[in-house]
């Protein structure tokens, strides 16, 4: 087949060709835990690595391969793997790069069970972190130790979106030989490339906009060939986080539509974050495409457009963050992202309730911040149920 070069082509055709499947146009889902082998020869080559062939879904699966090639493909790395959820992905990476004693340098703001599980590593294996905003170099270069192997980095980040500017943190780490990872879950290949940038390795909770539908939970990791098949050969096949094939198979349905997707919920998170810095009961509306939101500059640079989520405050705390919460109708209150519903959350009793008040108050999580994902719906009907529920507290 000729190669494709537009993503909109790419993400419903790469990775698949229906001819090596009986012509089938949908995915074949081999549901199958292990695969025969014609001998014990063959068997014994396989595993020696000297034979092409799968073994056992733990190690590989023709559906979850489809799935692999395709988002390394749209991602623009060599390779890619699939993992069980977001949080099976970042920890089969982090360990993958890390041993005692070595350091972490992470965005100051990340979802907060990668922020438990800094915490975990620390604790448990002593591998140290620190989290800073990553605003300028000097602050970077300030923080880096001869032990630093990683530099882990949210743009944007959850919840608070701010954003850091991936081209600055690759020319630090380059020289250093610092490998950078970034969690692309808020972007989704069609926004945002950090691989292009020259980042080293690309994490996703493919649970949000790349499966879109709120119906599975999902990791995707896309990166260097070598460096892909590491992973799949030490900290994924050993600790075991492995995607099922049929949501592998959900996920490839699901991310056929991603580019129409996200070109809506843009579309929607655009008008409706207007309609919120109208509104004299929002103290704040923090989104990438409005005209004063602050790394304007950097969104340009590295974003196609500026995204679904949108972050607001609202004067009174929690209980009037709850309060809104409560007076909405259509807008369901709910974790995760991404999905075609629109969702609203409360970070400091939620998403990020795991990070000690204090460290909230640094990354920008106030008791008063709300963040909605724009959801597919008619954006007329999200604004409405926003500004009765405003208007009603
Ligand atoms: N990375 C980011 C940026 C996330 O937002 C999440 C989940 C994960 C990784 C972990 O992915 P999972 O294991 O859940 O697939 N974020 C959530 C959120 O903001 N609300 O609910 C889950």
């Amino acid at each position: 087949m000729k190669k494709i070069s537009r993503f909109e082509t790419k993400v419903i055709h790469d990775g698949y060709d229906s001819e090596q499947h009986y012509g089938s146009l949908s995915t074949p889902l081999y549901q199958s835990s292990t695969f025969t082998f014609p001998s014990a020869e063959s068997g014994e080559k396989r595993f020696a690595g000297e034979e092409e062939g799968y073994v056992y879904s733990r190690l590989g699966n023709p559906t979850t391969s489809i799935l692999q090639e395709r988002i390394a493909s749209l991602e623009g790395g060599e390779a890619g793997l699939a993992f069980s959820s977001g949080m099976a992905a970042v920890s089969a990476v982090l360990f993958s790069l890390v041993k005692s004693n070595d350091h972490i340098l992470c965005s100051e703001g990340i979802y907060g069970c990668t922020f438990g599980l800094l915490q975990l590593i620390k604790e448990r294996f002593n591998v140290d972190h620190d989290l800073i905003s990553m605003e300028t170099e000097e602050q970077l270069l300030q923080h880096i130790r001869p032990e630093t192997k990683v530099i882990y980095v949210e743009s944007p980040i959850n919840p608070t979106m701010k954003l850091v500017n991936l081209e600055m943190v690759v020319h630090v780490a380059k020289k250093r030989n610092i490998t950078v990872v970034v969690d692309n879950t808020f972007c989704s290949p069609y926004l945002q490339k950090p691989l292009e940038i020259g980042c080293d390795v690309v994490v996703h909770s493919a649970t949000k906009y790349l499966s879109g539908h709120g119906d599975i939970i999902a990791g995707l990791v896309a990166g260097r060939k070598e460096y892909i098949q590491e992973v799949a050969m030490t900290t994924q096949k050993d600790i075991g986080g492995v995607l099922s094939p049929f949501d592998a198979w959900l996920l490839l349905r699901g991310m056929k539509t991603l580019a129409v997707r996200m070109d809506r919920h843009c579309e929607n998170a655009m008008k409706v974050a207007l309609q919120l810095k109208s509104h004299p009961k929002v103290k704040k509306v923090i989104y990438p495409g409005v005209e004063d939101f602050v790394q304007k500059e950097i969104a340009m640079k590295q974003m196609r457009m500026p995204g679904g989520m949108i972050s607001f405050e609202i004067d009174g705390g929690k209980m009037a963050a709850q309060k809104i919460m409560n007076q909405l109708n259509m807008i369901k209150i709910a974790v995760s992202l991404g999905d075609a519903e629109t969702l609203i959350q409360h970070p400091a009793t939620m998403t990020h309730s795991v990070v000690p008040p204090e460290v909230r108050a640094k990354m920008g999580i106030s008791d008063q911040l709300l963040r909605l994902s724009v959801g597919l719906e008619a954006w007329e009907d999200i604004w409405e149920d926003l500004e009765q529920a405003l208007n009603n507290c």
